[in-house]
């Protein structure tokens, strides 16, 4: 589908995905303005059946948005699903439910949607934003990503700029949570490259009402 130029090799299909410990493993960074980021290398092991799975055709749908008074692709796919449709790969529900699980305490509330987005290749990215839409443009909240495919940088910079980025290369398998009030004190992007990169597919878990 799409054109997707992956080639996975038949080892890496026959490994079934798991989830590893999140208790003791996951790495906090905390940045100004109480917001703070988790960080988890590795956490699916086995993710390439996932990929393959996510590169299928699970209904990824472009957008358009108006840019300088005419309509552009956004650059990316996206795919969303709501609390009630079921996940393409019953791991990624066992992830989300892990997710709610060792952060109940904090955020006080399940991750219930789970949005996905297609970077087919370094083309693709994602400019500065805070996910801002509802709740969040308020209230802390809580956004975990699962990436799975060709590891690509998340930065990371206060809202406005004004100070060097941090980089969290995003690799197969890794989790990343952003939390407190990263969403409207921070931005986060996924810039372009012009390396050869292959397809990347990012897995973002929410409490309800926030996108
Ligand atoms: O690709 C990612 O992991 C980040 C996605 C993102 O920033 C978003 O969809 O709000």
């Amino acid at each position: 589908m799409h054109g997707i130029a992956h080639q996975p090799s038949m080892f890496d299909l026959v490994e079934e995905p798991t989830l590893g410990q999140l208790d003791g493993r996951v790495q906090r960074t905390e940045l100004t303005r109480g917001a703070w980021v988790d960080h988890l290398p590795g956490w699916v092991d086995g993710s390439e059946v996932i990929l393959e799975t996510l590169l299928g055709d699970i209904g990824w749908r472009a957008e358009r948005r108006e840019m300088y008074e005419r309509e552009v692709d956004v650059p990316r796919l996206l795919r969303w699903y709501d609390a009630d449709e079921p996940l393409p790969h019953p791991l990624l529900t066992s992830a989300r439910e892990r997710l709610t699980a060792y952060y109940a305490q904090e955020l006080g509330e399940p991750f219930v949607t789970t949005g996905m987005c297609l970077y087919r290749d370094g083309r693709d990215s994602v400019a500065w934003h805070g996910d801002t839409t509802g709740r969040s443009s308020s209230q802390d909240t809580l956004v975990a990503i699962v990436s799975f495919g060709s590891p690509r940088p998340l930065l990371l910079r206060p809202r406005g700029g004004g100070s060097d980025s941090l980089k969290f290369p995003l690799g197969h398998g890794d989790l990343v949570v952003m939390g407190g009030s990263c969403q409207r004190t921070w931005e986060h992007a996924i810039p372009k490259t012009a390396k050869k990169v292959g397809p990347r597919v990012s897995v973002q878990f929410r409490p309800v009402g926030v996108s």
